[in-house]
């Protein structure tokens, strides 16, 4: 008699035998994706509530953003830049004009956007501001994540994202997160440094907000020592935090916020994930003209880069963010996600605290890293109908599309409360 091996099952087999180990999935298949909701092979739904690490802001396979996709995929998907093509000057005006920048390189991944960020900060340090040839310096923050080629895990301290993988590229110094003293003392130092490369909050670390004013105050410190803030906004930017950016604080106007108080304005804004609503991988660097000057024509580029599909599907991407108003919802949801969790927190030993801004948020399970228990929940959340990974063994990271409705999110609020009790008991 043959073993029955359902669907889920195979596809797992077939990733198990035929492809490279490197992820340790939840076991789920999914084969189809609408708005908020994720459906297995088997038919079951979930709510989904890691976004493709936050690339699916505005929902799976958003009508509008799909309909630009399909519009452009039968004109016209990809020339080269060794030609001009009609949609990538309109895609750089349009986006140059929503985040107040004067240029963009559009790139394809995230982390591509971190290499052209390293790229243009060590030339502009070199032809600008005069610094000795190979000495230029970039400084990091502990814990940081920014992609996964070899020059950016060079400044990595994770051992699982480095072991093995040297010899590394030099040139990078890295201070504590969140600590203007460290910031302002390596700055001191260092001559050398051209750039200060930072994520306004810590994803991957397992969600590190830092203090309200840090971006602010590293700004300040940076342009007393001619040094570029680079702002890594991969994950945080495009409303996932409340706010159209992160370094926009406490605005989410969606407009031109630099006129408001609490906007912090880079000097390098690296832009990826939800830039395309997780349809295609777009990812772009936006800086002004004195800075993106110094990258002239064959010194920097991509096959892919400004393709004609890639860049209409980010300005439907776009659209979509200020057209549902997807900051404000983040906000107000994200207030009452961690209202509803810190109720939790206060119910139940297992969970030690919830941090987060707007819907970028997540539960510290209070266990060792070591444990299982965190895997476990999401194991058990995975049964009750909702998706989301745990990171560092005991956080769990929960960032559901940002077009969820309050009602939505409140049942998923029961849903994550009367699972995490079950396993109190
Ligand atoms: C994976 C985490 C999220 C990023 C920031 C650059 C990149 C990322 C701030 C690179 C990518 C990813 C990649 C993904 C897991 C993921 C992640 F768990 F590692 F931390 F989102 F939370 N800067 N983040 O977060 O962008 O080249 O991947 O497009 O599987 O490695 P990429």
């Amino acid at each position: 008699m043959s073993e029955i091996i359902t669907r889920s099952e195979e596809a797992i087999l077939l990733e198990e035998q035929y492809g490279a180990h490197n992820y340790h999935p939840l076991p789920v298949v999914l084969t189809r994706g609408e708005g908020i909701y994720l459906w297995d092979v088997e038919g079951k739904r979930y709510f989904d509530f890691l976004s493709a690490y936050s690339a699916v802001n505005q929902g799976h396979c958003h009508p509008k953003i799909v309909a630009a996709l399909i519009q452009q995929a039968g004109t016209l998907t990809l020339t080269s830049r060794a030609f001009y093509n009609d949609v990538l000057g309109p895609f750089e005006q349009y986006i140059t004009n929503y985040f107040d920048f004067d240029k963009v390189l559009p790139m394809n991944t995230g982390v591509e956007a971190v290499e052209t960020a390293i790229k243009i900060a060590r030339k502009w340090g070199y032809e600008k501001k005069g610094i000795a040839e190979n000495k230029a310096t970039i400084v990091v923050a502990e814990n940081n994540f920014h992609g996964r080629t070899t020059t950016v895990i060079s400044f990595s301290n994770d051992e699982n994202a480095t072991g093995n993988f040297g010899p590394f590229t030099p040139g990078f110094v890295r201070i504590p997160f969140d600590d203007i003293g460290a910031l302002e003392d390596v700055l001191e130092k260092h001559p050398t440094i051209v750039a200060f490369l930072v994520e306004p909050i810590q994803g991957e670390a397992g969600v590190i907000t830092p203090a309200t004013n840090y971006i602010r105050k590293a700004a300040e410190a940076c342009r007393k020592k001619n040094v570029l803030l680079m702002a890594d906004e991969i994950q945080t930017g495009i409303a996932r935090t409340g706010s159209l950016l992160a370094v926009c604080g406490d605005c989410s106007c969606q407009e031109h916020c630099e006129k408001q108080a609490t906007y912090t304005r880079p000097d390098v804004l690296i832009l990826g994930k939800a830039l395309s609503g997780g349809v295609l991988p777009v990812s772009a660097v936006l800086t002004d003209n004195a800075v993106m000057d110094v990258i002239r024509p064959g010194q920097h580029g991509s096959t892919f880069g400004g393709s004609p599909l890639g860049v209409k599907v980010a300005m439907a991407a776009l659209e979509v963010v200020r057209g549902e108003g997807l900051a404000q919802n983040a906000r107000r949801l994200g207030l009452l996600f961690r209202e509803r969790m810190s109720r939790l927190v206060d119910n139940s030993d297992l969970v030690s605290m919830v941090r987060g801004k707007g819907l970028l948020n997540a539960l510290v399970i209070n266990t060792p890293a070591e444990s299982s228990v965190a895997w476990e929940i999401c194991l058990a959340l995975k049964d009750r109908g909702l998706l989301a990974k745990p990171t560092h063994g005991n956080i769990i990271r929960f960032a559901p599309p940002l077009v969820i409705s309050e009602q939505e999110l409140l049942t998923c609020c029961d849903i994550i409360e009367q699972t995490i009790l079950t396993f109190n008991q």
